[in-house]
């Protein structure tokens, strides 16, 4: 074939050096960084063939491992609308992946009549990378394998995972926005700013925010927008990379999250909010400590049922009639749930772990709030819902109109291609500022249960099988009637086990009355798994 010397320019310069299996999971391939350069080069040219089959429109391939520490990377492959790859081709990625490097070329042009690529036509792929020292290798890599196939690629070097979906829409959608850096601060930001003419600061809320980067791009990417910010937001910027501060290391949402700790390298202050973000800008928590320096989280159930609900006001109060509902996770809090059904009269979706099962539950509904519990969500509108709302508000009577107006400013600011830890963060602070509302007062929507995470490391995790969104475990047998015995000795127990989908371990979660039986009752359900 013409393309015999692709095949061996890649035998050459990103050879299979490993033999373990890698598999294409719920955040794309993700391990050790020296086990993926001759994946990220498969990945670029299987992101030529997919834009072909996709009639040449733009598809985007980001070089990230996420919350994961610096020794980890990633590659993930980003679909025209922006949107995670579709699922029938997570299979076609691993097969490319894992084959040898002599049996590449029959696998590329199996693969490509398989999917029925044309491969005259052209093809465009967009590449962008996190901060990690082994990335900008990958990202070579990736390029190799985009021009192997005679593809274009454009490389926007350091950028947040929500920045690069939001380019690949905006090329292909030009509606979108513009499909440059710039172009999105210029949305997001300009949006919020345009809000913040409208809504006087008042009542609790305070205009300045502390935020932990994680040491990763998205507290880079903020420093860049707080030149541009006027005194609608004072950011005060922690763990930007520098000062010998490790990526993700005992900081960023994931850490908070999980071990309901602090992170280092923040000065704190009694009851200043902050934001943390994860190491490629596509998670954010709350917290802040009290005056005992305890620390109370404001996680992604409660940024969820915080934007839910101000959504809901906007749409009263515009008299729209649409049909807003929110989707969660088994990790979601208990209390958050209840909250949610009983008090604010939301639906609730529950949907199995990965954001590309929560995208697509949401889309079910006219407005879909969805939020994992560790801080990854957004919120999408349908046509019809952005139709509805544009008509009030040019039709509308004075106070609708406003109201409208908000809501459609409210949407600009809003990522709906994929979570986004930087819109998030001014879709929260909009909604805090138009309450008049504090951190304190936020929190005392609803009260969590206490809970715990465990991971718990077996000889397979795929042994390990469930149903009902993750929350009932069909195999190993006996064990999920052993669960249930368990958290039947807990007050408000609850507990669940899942292989995870980006490590080899098994994710235990509990939750119980007080914080001592939540940890009591995962270890003992930990104890029931190994
Ligand atoms: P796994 O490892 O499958 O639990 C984790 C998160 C997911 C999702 C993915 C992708 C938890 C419990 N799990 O998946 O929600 O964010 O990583 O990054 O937080
Ligand atoms: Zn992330």
């Amino acid at each position: 074939s013409s393309l015999r010397v692709v095949y061996a320019f890649a035998r050459e310069m990103h050879p299979k050096t490993s033999e373990v299996f890698i598999q294409y999971g719920t955040a794309g391939f993700r391990t050790k960084a020296n086990l993926l350069e001759h994946v990220v080069y498969r990945m670029g040219l299987l992101a030529v063939i997919r834009s072909r089959v996709k009639n040449g429109r733009t598809i985007g391939i980001m070089i990230t491992a996420s919350h994961n520490l610096e020794p980890d990377n990633g590659v993930k492959l980003i679909d025209p609308d922006g949107e995670m790859l579709e699922q029938s081709w997570e299979e076609i990625a691993t097969r490319l992946a894992n084959v040898s490097d002599n049996d590449l070329e029959s696998t590329t042009e199996q693969i490509i009549k398989e999917v029925n690529a044309d491969m005259a036509l052209k093809a465009s792929v967009f590449i962008g990378m996190d901060t990690r020292y082994t990335s900008p290798r990958l990202a070579a890599a990736a390029v190799h394998g985009v021009i192997a196939l005679k593809g274009t690629p454009k490389e926007f070097g350091i950028v947040t995972t929500p920045i690069l979906h939001y380019c690949v829409r905006c090329r292909n959608d030009n509606t979108y926005g513009t499909p440059t850096e710039e172009g999105y601060y210029e949305k997001i930001v300009g949006a919020f700013k345009n809000i913040r003419e409208k809504l006087p600061v008042g009542g609790e809320y305070t205009t300045t925010l502390y935020v932990d980067g994680a040491n990763g791009v998205g507290g880079k990417k903020l420093n860049i927008i707080k030149k541009s910010l006027g005194d609608e937001l004072d950011l005060v910027l922690y763990n930007l990379g520098g000062n010998g501060g490790k990526l993700n290391l005992n900081c960023g949402a994931d850490f908070v999250k999980v071990s309901q700790q602090a992170p280092v390298g923040v000065e704190h202050k009694p009851w200043q909010r902050v934001a943390s973000l994860d190491g490629d800008g596509d998670r954010i928590v709350y917290y802040y400590l009290d005056d005992k320096e305890k620390m109370h989280l404001l996680d992604g159930d409660r940024i969820a049922t915080l934007l839910a609900s101000y959504i809901t006001q906007l749409l009263s109060a515009c008299g729209a009639q649409l049909r807003l509902g929110l989707v969660q996770t088994a990790y979601a809090n208990g209390a958050s749930t209840q909250y949610i059904t009983q008090q604010l009269k939301v639906p609730v979706t529950c949907v199995k772990t990965g954001v590309k099962h929560l995208h697509h539950a949401a889309q079910a509904y006219d407005i879909g709030v969805y939020f994992e519990a560790n801080g990854h969500g957004t919120v999408l509108y349908s046509e019809n819902a952005k139709n509805t709302i544009k008509k009030i508000a040019e039709e509308g009577e004075v106070e609708q109109r406003k109201s409208a107006g908000l809501l459609l400013q409210y949407i600009e600011m809003t990522n709906e291609t994929v979570g986004d830890a930087l819109s998030d963060l001014f879709l929260v602070e909009t909604a805090l500022c138009a309450r008049g509302q504090g951190a304190r007062q936020w929190m005392q929507a609803y009260t969590d249960l206490p809970c715990r995470q465990l991971k718990v490391t077996v000889q397979d995790r795929n042994a390990i099988s469930t149903t009902d969104a993750e929350r009932v475990c069909t195999s190993p047998e006996g064990l999920q009637t052993r669960i249930e015995e368990l958290v039947s000795g807990y007050s408000s127990g609850r507990a669940f086990v899942r292989p995870s989908g980006t490590e080899d371990v098994v994710r235990v979660y509990a939750e119980a009355d007080t914080q001592q039986s939540a940890d009591k009752l995962s270890a003992e359900v930990a104890q029931a798994v190994f």
